[in-house]
């Protein structure tokens, strides 16, 4: 019997790349908790440079807390102006009697707003016990919650460009 990885696979595969060259972003990290959310933006900021973004093509948006992400999200994306939107903030159950009912809807906010837009939005949101495990999230020892959401948000930037161009490398294959 012939071994299942026997052949080169004949499927074609998509990922997308993580560099931001020529992307643009919009972060919208909430005030809430600052001390921890300053933080999710530093390494927001420092990976979308890193890979590559402009300064200027990242717009910072401020809102007052997580609540108000989903929204600031869905506006930015319905401008078009934006390859990718990076949302940041911190959900603190030890300070928030309603901890359960702000990290959801913060959650299915931003999921919602993304499908309605159709633009990738990265969910950078920390929802923690306890201020510790916030700062350890955001840099501290725990890498840097701000910086993988940003990463994420490269990469499907770059994948949803391929899947909408599917044909281009098709025809570059048979041109071989
Ligand atoms: N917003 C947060 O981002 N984090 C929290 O921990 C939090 N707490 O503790 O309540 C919080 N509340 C504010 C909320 O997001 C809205 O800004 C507010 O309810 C006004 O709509």
């Amino acid at each position: 019997m012939t071994p299942a990885n026997a052949e080169s696979p004949k499927h074609r595969e998509l990922t997308g790349e993580l560099t931001a060259a020529g992307l643009r972003f919009a972060v919208v990290v909430s005030r809430f908790n600052a001390f921890v959310t300053e933080r999710l933006l530093n390494g927001a900021l420092d990976a979308l440079t890193r890979a590559g973004a402009k300064s200027g093509d990242i717009d910072v948006v401020r809102v007052p807390g997580a609540m108000e992400i989903p929204l600031a999200a869905q506006h930015a994306a319905e401008t078009r102006r934006y390859d990718a939107i990076v949302c940041l903030g911190a959900v603190i159950r030890g300070e928030t009697p309603h901890f359960e009912y702000v990290c959801a809807e913060a959650s299915r906010g931003v999921a919602q707003a993304s499908l309605r837009a159709g633009v990738p939005m990265s969910y950078g949101i920390l929802t923690v016990e306890n201020l510790e495990q916030a700062v350890d999230r955001a840099g501290l020892k725990s890498g840097n919650k701000g910086f993988e959401a940003a990463m994420s948000a490269v990469e499907m930037a770059n994948l949803l460009r391929k899947i909408s161009k599917p044909g281009a490398s098709v025809l570059r294959k048979r041109r071989k």
